[in-house]
């Protein structure tokens, strides 16, 4: 369908939510049809993750990004003009061969990635349909369970805790609309309860409360509180979901957790997680161990892969290979899909597949540096993630892609079925 080809490729740097520079790609097709979509950016990234390519130098902290969008430019638009936008696996391969490298670090990951988003938006466009319906999902869609941050931490509050994100997931609500009522009432509720104790300081980089506790643990007892105030049940309206980010604090076979004044060996480290679990209504433990840990993630989904998602992030870097990897091993029960890790949606798919044919969990996921840019709900009801990760519930980066899934279930005609409880690891899935 010559409608269809790509006739136009062009970048311009915009600013993310930290105000950092980052990559915007525009495509445009024969027919008339259009795309767009912005590259977001990670602070605490796995080491194999597709190159997010920035200038170095002296402006802007040296995180330009003048040669990725030269790379669009100038590289990738002759290379895809005359592609087809609607066969997204046909314009991945030209990004992928263009760029022939492991990790996107000729052009640059956010350089493929916003191109490979745009296309996709384009493609949907010249097919009349919205992404999410375009990427050809199941006949009766779901929206995907939220993971929302209520307190940040780690490297998206300057280290003020250890731990990354302290989030909840509403494992008892109804539908998707009634998940964002009861999280938009924890939201308060925590809010206030940080003020009662004097402890409210602003929000952390994806509009979780600034983690002002003297503690890793007292976030979580402080998190259980808010569930309550709301008047919900901690554990049946309401879980925790943990993100450690545990990469972030361990070298040489030790896990620093500055906050604690303390040091763990690996078997420490699960020894204090695991208390977590008996002690809190805990469903779902991102990055429990670093990502060069793997006995220890081995040890730890052996351990409580039963009744816990134990998801992998930096560890398995939305790559296709690593999850089937991780299968084999025994490492982790879900995978976060985040596709600025992989640089192409269609990479970033085959990992989602490679985690369903393996009856993982899969959790289509934001990174703390984001913009208007939604497309990662339209992926997670597109290819049936089942869960959504996007930070807090605060900061129009994040609420925009909260509020996207409340158009999609619009259009279904719904307050958004959720899919299955069966269907998560925490209830052995
Ligand atoms: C993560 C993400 C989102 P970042 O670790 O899962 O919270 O953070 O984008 O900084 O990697
Ligand atoms: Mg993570």
């Amino acid at each position: 369908m010559s409608e269809s080809l790509i006739t136009d490729v062009n970048a311009l740097r915009v600013w993310d939510s930290r105000g950092r520079p980052t990559v915007e790609v525009e495509i445009r097709l024969a027919g008339g049809a259009g795309g767009r979509a912005i590259a977001p950016a990670g602070a605490s990234t796995g080491s194999g993750e597709a190159l997010d390519r920035r200038d170095g130098g002296t402006a802007f902290g040296g995180l330009d990004v003048t040669h990725a969008v030269d790379a669009v430019n100038t590289i990738i638009a002759p290379a895809l003009t005359g592609t087809d936008a609607t066969k997204q696996a046909a314009v991945d391969g030209v990004l992928i061969e263009l760029d022939g490298t492991p990790d996107k670090s000729r052009l640059g990951g956010n350089a493929t990635v916003a191109t490979s988003m745009a296309s996709a938006h384009a493609g949907a466009e010249a097919a009349g349909l919205p992404l999410w319906r375009w990427l050809e999902g199941p006949a009766r869609p779901v929206l995907p369970l939220p993971e929302i941050q209520i307190f940040g931490g780690g490297a998206h509050a300057g280290r003020r805790v250890d731990i990354q994100d302290f989030m909840v997931i509403a494992v008892g609500a109804a539908d998707y609309t009634q998940a964002l009522e009861w999280t938009a009432e924890v939201y308060i509720a925590a809010g206030k309860l940080m003020a009662d104790a004097g402890k409210l300081a602003g929000v952390a980089d994806e509009g979780g409360y600034w983690p002002a506790f003297d503690g890793n643990e007292d976030a979580l007892a402080f998190l259980v509180r808010a569930i309550e105030r709301a008047g919900l049940t901690p554990g049946e309206d309401m879980a925790i979901s943990l993100d450690i980010a545990a990469s972030e604090f361990y070298s040489d076979g030790r896990y620093r957790l500055a906050r604690d004044d303390k040091e763990r060996d690996t078997d420490g480290m699960i020894e204090m997680l695991l208390g977590w679990v008996e002690r809190y209504p805990i469903v779902s433990i991102e990055d429990p161990l670093a990502e060069d840990d793997e006995a220890g993630l081995i040890a730890f989904t052996q351990a409580v892969g039963e009744r816990v998602q134990v998801v992998g992030d930096d560890y398995l870097v939305t790559n296709a290979r690593r999850v089937n990897a991780g299968v084999d091993r025994g490492a982790c029960n879900a995978v976060l899909i985040k596709p600025n890790q992989a640089g192409t949606l269609t990479e970033a798919r085959a990992a989602l597949e490679a985690s369903r044919d393996a009856g993982w969990g899969a959790i289509v996921s934001a990174r703390s540096g984001e913009s208007e840019d939604v497309t990662i709900v339209h992926l997670a009801v597109g290819w049936d993630a089942k869960q959504l990760k996007v930070g807090s519930f605060a900061r129009s980066e994040r609420m925009a892609k909260w509020n996207e899934g409340l158009r999609i279930a619009r259009a279904l005609d719904s307050r958004g079925e959720l899919p299955p409880r069966s269907s998560f690891p925490w209830n052995g899935a």
